[in-house]
Parts: C-alpha cells; sequence; structure tokens
C-alpha cells in the first residue's frame, strides 16, 4: 500500500514536473519571449477590457484577435506552442465574441485598421545609409490610437511613440536583399492598453551601386565606311542580375544585350547619316541596377576607330569611241575622274555585258592599260568589246568605286555596240536575158540596207549600187556572156557572202524594153530567156569596196565566133552591089567603045 501510495506520488509528481517542462519548452521553442510578452499584453489588455478571466492573458495565439488579416504571424508563433498552452480548446479564429460567451457579459467589438508603407511603396530602397520614410496608418475602432512602434525583424521594437503618420526609419543591416519594417499601435483604454497586430511591408535593398570594370570594342582599330560594324563590350565589376547597360557611339543610341555573364555587348553599324570622325570612343557608358543605381561613366581607350561616311566621287567618264563594232577588234578606252576625302580602295567596270573574257576589270591610275599619268586621279583601262551576232545595242557599263572604308559609289557609261551581223548572201538570184539587156532579180533580206553589183572582168567592175532588190543592166551586147556577183551590206557596213550568176543577152533585132518587175517575168511576151543557172555564193572579200567607175570594160567576151554572126547590113550590101554593077557596065560601056574606035581606025588605014 505504502508503495503504491509512493508510486501515485512519484507519478503525480513527474505529471506535473512534465507539464511545466513541456510548457516552459514550448516557450522557449518560441525563441520570442520578448514578442509573447508583448502578446500577452495584448492579450491581457483584451482581457481587461473585455473583463474576462485571466486565462485570457496567457493566450499568445490570440494576440491577433482584434484583426484577423495579420494572421500570417501565426509563423511566429510555432504550432507546438500552441499545442503547449493551457487552452487546447480555443481556436486562433476565436474572437471577442467566444471570451464574451464564456464571461457571461455583452462583448465590445474591437476594431484594428493599419497599414504601413516604405518610401511611399517603393520596391527599392537604395539609401547608402539604409534610411527610409515610412507612411503609417492606424486605428482602433476608427480611432487614431495613441502610439506606435517599429520593428525590423517583428521581435525587437522601438519603444513606443506618439502616434503619427511619417517616420524616417533605419533598415536592417546586411547584404542586400528584402526587408520587412513592422508596426504595431496601442491605444490607452480605462484598465490599460489596447494593442494592435503587427503590421508590415517589404522594401528590397539595394545600395550596392554596379561598376564597369572594361569597355572593349571589337574590332578595336578600323577605318569603317557606311554599314560597317562594331561590337561594344561593357563588362561589370560584379555579377548583378537585371542591370541595364547604356552607352552611345558616335552619335548613335546603342541597343544593349545582356550577356547573361557580367557583360553587355551592342553592336555599332555606320549609318550613312552617321558623321565622319576620327577616334571615336564610347560615351556616357553606364550600368544601372534594377534599384536605379547608376555607375560611374565608364570610359574607353586606346582604339583607333575612324568612321568614314563621304562616298567616292566620280565625274567625267569618257568612252573613246563610244561606239563600236564590238567584234573583238576595236578597242575602247575608258577614263574616269575619281577622288574621295580620304583614299580611293579600287575601282572597276563591269564589262560582262560587252566582253565576256575581261568581266569586272579594274581601272588603273598608275599609267598602265591606257593610262596616261599615274597618279592624277585619272583611272583608266583598254578594253575590246567582243560580241558577236550583235545586233545595234546600247550597253550600260557599271562603274565601282570603293573608298579605303569601303564605301561605295557607282555610275554607270553607255557603249554603243553596233550591229556586227551580217545580212545573209542575196537569195534566189536569177538573171533574165532580154534584147539588149539582162536583169538581175533576188530576195530582198531585212537586215540589207543596200547591194552592190559586180560585172564580169579581170578584175570584176563595180557597176551599181541599189537599195532595191533588182537591177537592169542595158549596157551589154547581144549574144555576149556576162557574170555578175552581188553582195548586200546593212547600215552598220557588215556585207554578206557574194553571189554570181552568168547570163547572156539576145542579139538585137527589134529591141523592146524589158519591163523592170519580178512580177511581170512569167508574162514577158518577149520570152526572155532565164539564165541557165550558175549561182555560185562566195565569202565576199574582204578587200576595200572599190571607187565606182565608168563602166569601160566589157567584160570577157565568151563566144567571139557568135559575135561574128552579128547583124548584116543589108543597104550597104545591096549598094556595094549596085556600085560594082555600075562599074562593070561603065568597064563594059568604055570596052566596047575601044573596041569601035580600034575597027574604025583599022579602016582608015
Ligand atoms: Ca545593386
Ligand atoms: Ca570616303
Ligand atoms: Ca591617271
Ligand atoms: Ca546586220
Amino acid at each position: 500500500m505504502k508503495k503504491l501510495l509512493s508510486y501515485l506520488l512519484a507519478l503525480s509528481l513527474m505529471s506535473q514536473f512534465t507539464f511545466v517542462g513541456v510548457a516552459r519548452a514550448a516557450v522557449q521553442n518560441i525563441g520570442a519571449v520578448k514578442n509573447l510578452a508583448q502578446s500577452e499584453n495584448s492579450e491581457a489588455n483584451l482581457t481587461n477590457e473585455s473583463q474576462t478571466n485571466d486565462d485570457f492573458e496567457t493566450l499568445p495565439q490570440v494576440k491577433d484577435v482584434d484583426n484577423q488579416p495579420t494572421l500570417p504571424k501565426v509563423k511566429d508563433v510555432p504550432i507546438k506552442s500552441i499545442t503547449a498552452s493551457t487552452q487546447p480548446t480555443r481556436t486562433i479564429s476565436s474572437t471577442l465574441p467566444v471570451k464574451a460567451s464564456s464571461s457571461q457579459i455583452q462583448p465590445q467589438v474591437v476594431s484594428w485598421v493599419g497599414s504601413i508603407l516604405i518610401d511611399g511603396g517603393a520596391t527599392y530602397a537604395t539609401d547608402i545609409n539604409r534610411e527610409v520614410v515610412l507612411t503609417i496608418s492606424g486605428s482602433r475602432n476608427d480611432v487614431t490610437p495613441d502610439e506606435m512602434r517599429f520593428s525590423n525583424d517583428d521581435i525587437h521594437f522601438s519603444v513606443f511613440e506618439a502616434y503619427s503618420t511619417t517616420r524616417n526609419w533605419t533598415l536592417a543591416a546586411g547584404t542586400d536583399g528584402p526587408r520587412i519594417v513592422y508596426v504595431q499601435f496601442r491605444t490607452f483604454i480605462s484598465s490599460g492598453y489596447s494593442y494592435s497586430p503587427h503590421y508590415s511591408a517589404t522594401v528590397f535593398l539595394d545600395i550596392t551601386t554596379p561598376q564597369i570594370s572594361q569597355i572593349t570594342f571589337n574590332p578595336s582599330s578600323a577605318l569603317l565606311g557606311i554599314g560597317g560594324q562594331i561590337q561594344i563590350t561593357i563588362t561589370a565589376e560584379n555579377l548583378e542580375a537585371g542591370l541595364t547597360a547604356n552607352g552611345s557611339f558616335n552619335g548613335q543610341t546603342l541597343s544593349w544585350t545582356d550577356n547573361g555573364d557580367g557583360t553587355y555587348s551592342a553592336t555599332y553599324t555606320v549609318l550613312a547619316s552617321d558623321f565622319s570622325a576620327d577616334n571615336v570612343e564610347i560615351l556616357d557608358a553606364t550600368l544601372i541596377d534594377p534599384a536605379g543605381n547608376i555607375s560611374d561613366v565608364g570610359q574607353s581607350s586606346g582604339n583607333n576607330l575612324d568612321i568614314d561616311t563621304v562616298l567616292p566621287e566620280i565625274s567625267n567618264i569618257i568612252l573613246t569611241p563610244n561606239t563600236v563594232k564590238g567584234n573583238g577588234s576595236q578597242p575602247v578606252l575608258i577614263t574616269a575622274e575619281i577622288t574621295d576625302n580620304i583614299s580611293i580602295g579600287s575601282v572597276n567596270i563591269d564589262l560582262t555585258a560587252v566582253d565576256s573574257g575581261l568581266g569586272i576589270s579594274s581601272l588603273y591610275d598608275d599609267g598602265t592599260n591606257g593610262d596616261q599619268t599615274a597618279g592624277d586621279n585619272i583611272y583608266s583601262l583598254v578594253f575590246y568589246p567582243n560580241l558577236i551576232n550583235n545586233t545595234n545595242q546600247i550597253y550600260s557599263l557599271t562603274i565601282n568605286i570603293l573608298d579605303s572604308a569601303n564605301n561605295l559609289s557607282q555610275s554607270t557609261a553607255d557603249l554603243t555596240i553596233e550591229d556586227n551581223v551580217p545580212p545573209q548572201a542575196p537569195q534566189n538570184l536569177l538573171a533574165i536575158s532580154g534584147e539588149g539587156y539582162i536583169s538581175l532579180y533576188w530576195a530582198d533580206d531585212l537586215d540589207a540596207a543596200y547591194y552592190m553589183i559586180y560585172r564580169s572582168g579581170s578584175p570584176f567592175k563595180w557597176i551599181a549600187d541599189t537599195t532595191d532588190n533588182f537591177y537592169k543592166d542595158t549596157s551589154v551586147i547581144g549574144g555576149k556572156t556576162y557574170i555578175y556577183k552581188i553582195i548586200a551590206f546593212d547600215l552598220a557596213g557588215n556585207k554578206s557572202n557574194e553571189v554570181t550568176i552568168s547570163a547572156t543577152p539576145k542579139l538585137i533585132i527589134i529591141a523592146p524594153d524589158m519591163p523592170a518587175s519580178v512580177t511581170r517575168v512569167g508574162t514577158e511576151t518577149q520570152q526572155p530567156q532565164i539564165a541557165s543557172a550558175v549561182v555560185e555564193t562566195k565569202p565576199a572579200p574582204a578587200v576595200a569596196e572599190p571607187t565606182p567607175t565608168p563602166l569601160e570594160d566589157e567584160g570577157t567576151v565568151e563566144g567571139e565566133k557568135t559575135t561574128e554572126e552579128a547583124p548584116t547590113n543589108w543597104p550597104l550590101i545591096i549598094g556595094i552591089i549596085l556600085a560594082a554593077l555600075v562599074i562593070a557596065f561603065w568597064v563594059y560601056y568604055w570596052y566596047v567603045g575601044w573596041q569601035e574606035n580600034k575597027k574604025a581606025s583599022s579602016r582608015k588605014k
């Protein structure tokens, strides 16, 4: 029995000790004894106000009982401590009515309202001394509270001070990062203080200003013309997310890219509207952090970046000659005056259209290739346009000039390549022989401007030019055979192959005129003879055409025998016969007379 009593006593003591231990441990676990004390005070006041029993004074979890929106503060009070309390049946949501019901006294509703702003609600605080201005608002049952106090950690508060709507405050020290400021109000009521919940605001403290460690250029030395580019890179002293780079170059505000590794790059592209300048450096290069802290202006040096936006100029483009046959035999000299504000890089002309063998060719100012004087800004080139099967056409030749900064200027020179395609040799040539003439006919060629006609001789003799496609030769002798040669020429002087044909005019008995029309060939009543198709085409001789001269040579006369059968002069023959008869008669009469005289003399004797 004694043993049993001892056991029960021990058990009783142990359970009391355990309870006290747990309760103490719970309080210690909270780690915010002071805070709890304040909360308790809050409850104490509530208790006083509502005249309820003392149990409430020790309940930290009801510190926000006046104002449910501040429930997040629960995290400051570990759940473990709440369960360790002596009021497990109470809940955080319990409010004054609960207390009222337990006290059997009509409850008085208490309504705390409060708010706090840091620097007017700014996202960042950047003051190097971490000083901010708080804007506070609080009320208890729509009445301004008596006092307020602040905390950077919701544990250690400043002493209560008279309520005010603004207050200078210093944020917690440490590395850049979020900072929370808490405020609590209290109002003195008849039996003590009524405490408000804790209201808070957050701001991001950033008092570390970025710095530029270096600025680099790629390339770092260049003469850039229009379209040329430079990549510019700013490197931050320390890696900080969200930095913004700024800077301008040669008058352009650059657009920067965050490379994510503490470097920021921009590309400067030379625009035609940019100024020419030497030794250009970056201007106003800065880094700005998200809080708006601006670095010192970064400087670059040691670069040699020159900008040239002045185009080279070309003038006095001369082609000598500017019209050529273009068959590869005629040289053309091009000269042009070319200047630049700095210096010329290269000059060329695109001859692809007129000379596939040359294509794009340089012009020279070194006294070669047709250039008269070296270094006088007159650039020259001799070339041989080489086109076959070309009809008259103007070719626009492009001249490209690059200055030493690769600025391009272009101009053109017009070169006329004449028709270098000869007309066809006269086709379907035929000769029609009449009495005292030979008519020639051939098919016309659109490319032919005129035809030259030659007649047999040694050599052939020119007899006529004609723009028609027929010719009638009346300077012929019947019975003689003539050979004709015809060559077509176009306007550019190209001549066709030659075509020859032979024909023999009829002996003249009556010489009716031959109508000079091809269409009448088949209706000739005199039935002219078509030459016996001796048409021969040969390449035209390359010699120059002879100067037309009067026709003297009758040409090669074939068939001399037929020439002796020339027409008979009957009147002459009859005359001769008559004369012979008169003479014969006179001789006979004279002889008869002489004989009679002789006989008479004999008789006298
Ligand atoms: Ca910063
Ligand atoms: Ca230039
Ligand atoms: Ca020259
Ligand atoms: Ca032609």
